[in-house]
């Protein structure tokens, strides 16, 4: 499945997680506007600075304009390097860089098919949730993030990563190992009872919408001790009224489908093999975790107003009833010369 899978890792926390798939041997391509965050890693194999960057400093419009201007360049490196049907982008919503190029660079490979052969590629996205204790900032990026990943037509699953379950590092190793285990299942386990083939892995990580995966040792495997590793999983937890559309699971020892489906939701489709090590459980094609956005969306506006009493103190600018109310504070905005593309222009606000 390695051959199948590559990830485009953008930014500070892309490049972590980048590093510990490209250890597992997967084809990754770093993508920075900072080159002393690029020189970070340490033995990478491809990896591409944005022209004219230096770092973004959690300014997602700088992000984007970077990307816009030096397009036909990523797009090139893109289509030589990631020579795989599905591609995943990695990058954490809540900072500059990543956040900024994450979305639009998805829309662009989408719209300008440059991925897989025909340009039928799928591509999704692996992303995080600052944590509680993060800046306003971070959490105004975030929100910002998420309202242009939800308006992308056409994207393939969407895992998000929740910094609020821990520390960021062991969430990067318990996330790649997760997804790691989760797309060797046909490889290493066969059943007499059932197998999940590639083409099921495929169907469940190409669906639209969220998608969480859990593991559970088999010596405490159980229905119940599933249901509960789901909701102690490091993603962001799943909206109560949830739609979903696969399961895919590997069981080991005694887990009840039908029990799980009652509580879960009702899939389109479950995929099902056996093993004797894990129970490993991924459910695709869920709803976005509209409450943990909401939560980040309060955390933005939280200190709004004394933020912007501090910015208006040396600008002089008035506010805007949106929820990047930084935006307003800024500098008037220079005039963007004419956009190559619609999609830029749908990013460049
Ligand atoms: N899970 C996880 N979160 C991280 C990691 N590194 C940074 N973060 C989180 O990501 C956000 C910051 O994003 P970065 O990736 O550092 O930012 P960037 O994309 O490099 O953008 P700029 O440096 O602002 O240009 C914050 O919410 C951090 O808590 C990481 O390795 N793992
Ligand atoms: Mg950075």
């Amino acid at each position: 499945m390695k051959s199948r899978i590559g990830f485009i890792a953008i930014g500070q926390a892309g490049g972590n997680i980048g590093k510990l798939f490209e250890g597992k041997g997967y084809s990754v391509l770093y993508l920075n506007t900072s080159q002393e965050d690029l020189q970070t890693l340490k033995n990478a194999k491809y990896m591409y600075h944005i022209a004219g960057g230096e770092g973004c400093n959690k300014d997602r419009d700088k992000a984007k304009k970077l990307v816009a201007e030096d397009f036909e360049s990523i797009a090139r490196e893109i289509r030589e390097k990631m020579d795989v049907s599905m591609v995943f982008c990695i990058f954490a919503s809540g900072g500059g860089t990543g956040s900024g190029c994450g979305p639009m660079l998805i829309d662009l490979l989408l719209e300008e098919g440059l991925l897989g052969e025909r340009g039928t590629g799928a591509v999704g996205a692996i992303t995080v949730i600052p944590n509680e204790k993060e800046s306003p900032k971070a959490h105004i990026n975030s929100y910002e993030c998420f309202s242009e990943l939800a308006r992308i037509e056409g994207m393939a699953a969407t895992m998000v990563i929740d910094n609020a379950k821990g520390d960021k590092l062991v969430l990067n190793q318990r996330f790649v190992d997760l997804f790691h285990d989760f797309v060797e299942i046909p490889r290493r386990h066969k059943a007499e009872r059932g197998n999940i083939d590639w083409a099921e892995i495929e169907e469940t990580l190409k669906a639209k919408g969220m998608l969480v995966i859990t593991e559970v040792q088999a010596k405490e495997s159980s229905t119940a001790a599933v249901l509960e590793s789901l909701r102690k999983s490091i993603f962001a937890p799943m909206e109560a009224d949830r739609v979903i559309k696969y399961i895919a699971v590997s069981i080991a020892g005694s887990v009840d489908v039908d029990a799980m489906r009652k509580e879960v939701g009702i899939p389109l489709d479950v995929f099902a093999t056996y093993n004797d090590k894990a129970t490993i459980c991924c459910i695709s094609g869920l709803s976005y975790p509209k409450a943990r956005l909401d939560a980040v969306y309060d955390k933005a506006v939280e200190h709004q107003e004394q933020i912007i009493k501090n910015l208006q103190a040396t600008s002089g600018f008035g506010m805007k009833k949106d929820v990047n109310f930084l935006a307003s504070t800024k500098q008037a905005a220079s005039r963007e010369k004419p956009s190559r593309r619609d999609l830029m222009k749908k990013y460049m606000g």
